[in-house]
């Protein structure tokens, strides 16, 4: 049910591999961007109007307010299963030990007897964080949002959730009881381009934000590119993947099963095995059979996911090669199961996420070892790295220089300004010094 691709033989130039030669989906988020257009204009003059349109149109439902009232999170959480409860706390306190290591302290640097450059980090005043809830609902991600602001300081945020018929269009409960746990309550029933419009340009009821992070679908996607600049983003997460790089000590049930967790997300979802070992992809091969057939989601999702053009097992002729084939690819989530897993995972370049050896499957790291699970997708791991406390905040520098200090430096500065035509910048040293810079004859 999946493909192969044998790239063993094959010459691997030293600049790395040509990423075409990989599977991965193509999603075109340039084309939905005339769809989403239409949709943030209305949202920008009509406000709530247009969401309550939207949730009509897109999510079946009527709904009279936007913002999610006090009650329906306090019910919520009171209803939520005691088990998801003693979980999600545990998903929470272990994101927070992560998380809170992230902080960063101000440094300040003398560059000069009275003259200073502070970098001072400083969280952004509001964020907007997006949980999707149309094929998943995942209490887990409202974890991975709001730990790391929470984190960094972010004094205000607000969650929005597309509106469900099944329940009176609020947002998923276990998405409104995860909110409560974490103290968050100010929630909107907003999915889709829509949701990221209200962030970045605010209704009635909802102030706008300067950054808005979170996954969500291709519409999702689509609003965040449309509306960067007015609001900041994390990424355009696209579909999950998970990358495998096994040898011959590894496992086949284990790597068939971390395979199917996350072609279990989307029909786009990518599974990717790299392996030197014929013998393991043959026997992960009928693990896939087997498994595939035991599990649920499998039509409309599993396979779909496991035969796509996105997903394969990629044969090389060795572990250096098979590492030029991850870096290539850089997926979101990497695992390692070979000989000397970490000593391998030391090598590796770009990964969203490493998951090393055969006791740290990608599951591990969706819901409870600490880590984020929103990471970079679509080979965008070779140039960004996954939600942390980071993402939150920004480096401002502060540039405190005495008469003396500036005068010591000045002669350059003016010499700079000439070569670059700008004359005006040299004169704004000159002037604090009688027009003469210090050192003139
Ligand atoms: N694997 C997904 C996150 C997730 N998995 C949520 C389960 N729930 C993207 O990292
Ligand atoms: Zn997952």
């Amino acid at each position: 049910m999946i493909s192969r691709i044998d790239l063993r033989g094959a010459a691997f130039p030293e600049g790395g591999i040509d990423r075409d030669l990989l599977p991965r989906a193509e999603l075109d988020v340039e084309a939905a961007l005339e769809k989403v257009r239409p949709i943030c204009d209305d949202v920008r003059h009509r406000g709530t109007a247009a969401l309550i349109d939207y949730a009509q149109r897109f999510d079946g439902v009527t709904i009279e307010r936007v913002r999610v009232p006090q009650k329906a999170l306090t019910r919520a959480l009171e209803e939520l299963d005691p088990a998801v409860r003693a979980a999600l706390e545990e998903s929470i306190r272990r994101a927070r030990l992560v998380h809170r290591e992230q902080r960063r302290t101000d440094h300040t640097t003398q560059v000069v007897p009275g003259g200073t450059v502070t970098e001072r980090w400083v969280p952004v005043e509001r964020v907007g964080l997006y949980v999707p809830g149309g094929r998943s609902v995942y209490p887990s991600s409202v974890v991975m949002n709001v730990v790391p602001a929470q984190e960094a300081g972010v004094g205000s945020m607000a969650v929005a959730s597309p509106p469900q018929r099944d329940f009176d269009g609020l947002p998923h409960p276990t998405i409104l009881a995860a909110c409560a746990l974490l103290g968050v309550d100010e929630v909107y029933a907003a999915g889709g381009a829509q949701a990221i419009a209200m962030f970045a340009y605010g209704t009635e009821e909802c102030r706008p934000a300067s950054l808005v992070t979170g996954p969500g679908n291709i519409w999702v996607a689509a609003a965040k590119r449309l509306l960067k600049g007015r609001i900041g983003i994390d990424a355009e997460a696209g579909p999950t993947e998970i990358a495998i790089l096994a040898d011959a000590t590894a496992d086949p049930v284990h790597v068939a099963a971390d395979l199917i967790s996350q072609a279990e997300h989307d029909p786009l979802a990518a599974s990717v095995l790299v392996t030197d070992s014929e013998e393991l992809a043959s026997a992960v091969e009928k693990q896939l059979a087997v498994q595939v057939a035991a599990t649920r989601h499998v039509e409309d999702r599993i396979r779909p996911a496991l035969t796509g053009r996105q997903s394969g097992i990629v044969l090389v002729d060795g572990i250096d090669q098979g590492l030029a084939v991850v870096d290539a690819y850089a997926a979101e989530h990497l695992e390692i199961q070979t000989r000397d897993a970490a000593a391998v995972a030391a090598r590796v370049r770009n990964a969203g996420a490493i998951f090393v050896g055969p006791y740290a499957p990608v599951s591990l790291g969706d819901y409870a070892a600490g880590s984020n699970h929103v990471l970079p997708t679509g080979g965008c791991a070779c140039h960004s790295s996954g939600l942390s406390v980071q993402s939150f905040l920004r480096g401002i520098h502060v540039v405190d220089y005495t008469r003396e200090a500036l005068a010591e430096v000045a002669g350059h500065v003016v010499t700079l300004a000439e070569a670059e035509d700008l004359p005006a910048h040299g004169a704004a040293v000159k002037a604090r010094f009688d027009w003469k810079v210090p050192g003139d004859k």
